[in-house]
């Protein structure tokens, strides 16, 4: 069974006649999971919580996440690549993704006590923060604490929350080229202020090459690494001992 057989439904509501070029695949063999990373396909925000809610019954959080919802957004960011879905569609995909991990950070229980704190930004001109929602979530997940400054981020204001809480670990995701360029910034920053915390880059448009040319950077490739690396940096391990583990 194909995710989205056809695409005119969703073209109708925005008045688009389009010729559609690529051709959407099976995401899961399981049903359940299947229909939730539909949704997701579909930007289905209305439908996709009892779905999600579902695949919480036989699934683990974890498993929803990586396996449906994730999936589901590789399968927009493909359709979005071939010009088959454009601003709008794209739209309704996060929202329906950001539903879904809501209630998988929910299933996944926040009342443990927390280990450690990490701040996580989106960078400063970057509204994409579907990777750093993924991230806060395991981080959530695994016990840390995680002080979200959310998406859009001014570097000093990453530098004013690093000193102000003392994070064993910070993170950035960007995914643009253009605004990838905060990294170095704020680990520069954050190296004058006497404060060497492993600074975990992430995102799209982010290499490891780019990361690893800066002082405290660490390249993360997949939001699954960040609890590991936040344990690391809460055991005390250096940003330089950080990167020679999970990089190169
Ligand atoms: C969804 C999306 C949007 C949504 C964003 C919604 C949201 N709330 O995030 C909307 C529709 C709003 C949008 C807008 C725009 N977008 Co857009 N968008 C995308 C799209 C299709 C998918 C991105 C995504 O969410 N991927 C899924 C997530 C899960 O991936 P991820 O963040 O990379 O995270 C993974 C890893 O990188 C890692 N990770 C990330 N962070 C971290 C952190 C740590 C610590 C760790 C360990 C790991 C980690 O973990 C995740 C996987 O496990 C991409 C296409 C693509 N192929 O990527 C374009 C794309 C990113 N967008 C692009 C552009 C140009 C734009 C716009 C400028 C378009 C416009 N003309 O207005 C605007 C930007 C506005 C702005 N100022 O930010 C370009 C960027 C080009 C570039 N390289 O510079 C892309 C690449 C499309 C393209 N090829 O042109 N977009």
């Amino acid at each position: 069974m194909k995710i989205v057989d056809d695409f005119s439904n969703i073209f109708k509501r925005y008045d688009l006649d389009l010729e559609v070029k690529g051709e959407a695949k099976t995401i899961s063999k399981d049903p359940i999971m299947q229909q939730v990373a539909k949704l997701v396909i579909e930007g289905d925000d209305d439908e996709i919580g009892d779905a999600v809610k579902k695949a919480l019954e036989s699934k683990s959080p974890l498993e929803v996440i990586n396996e449906a919802l994730i999936a589901g957004m590789d399968e927009v960011s493909r359709l979005w690549e071939e010009g088959v879905y454009f601003l709008p569609q794209v739209i309704l995909s996060s929202d329906a993704m950001n539903v879904g991990i809501s209630l998988c950070e929910e299933a996944m229980g926040k009342s443990m006590d927390r280990k450690g704190k990490v701040v996580t930004h989106t960078a400063e001109g970057d509204i994409h923060d579907i990777g750093q929602v993924i991230v806060n979530a395991l981080l959530n997940a695994n016990g840390f604490e995680v002080v979200n400054l959310g998406a859009d981020v001014p570097t000093d204001k990453v530098v004013a929350a690093c000193k102000e809480h003392k994070p064993v670990m910070v993170t950035g995701t960007a995914l643009m080229t253009t605004t990838m360029t905060a990294f170095p910034k704020i680990a520069h920053q954050l190296k004058q202020s006497n404060l060497p915390i492993p600074f975990v880059c992430g995102g799209g448009a982010v290499c490891e090459e780019y990361v690893t040319d800066f002082d405290l950077g660490v390249w993360g490739k997949e939001a699954s690494q960040a609890p590991g690396m936040a344990e690391d940096a809460l055991s005390g391990e250096s940003w330089e001992s950080m990167r020679s583990k999970w990089n190169g």
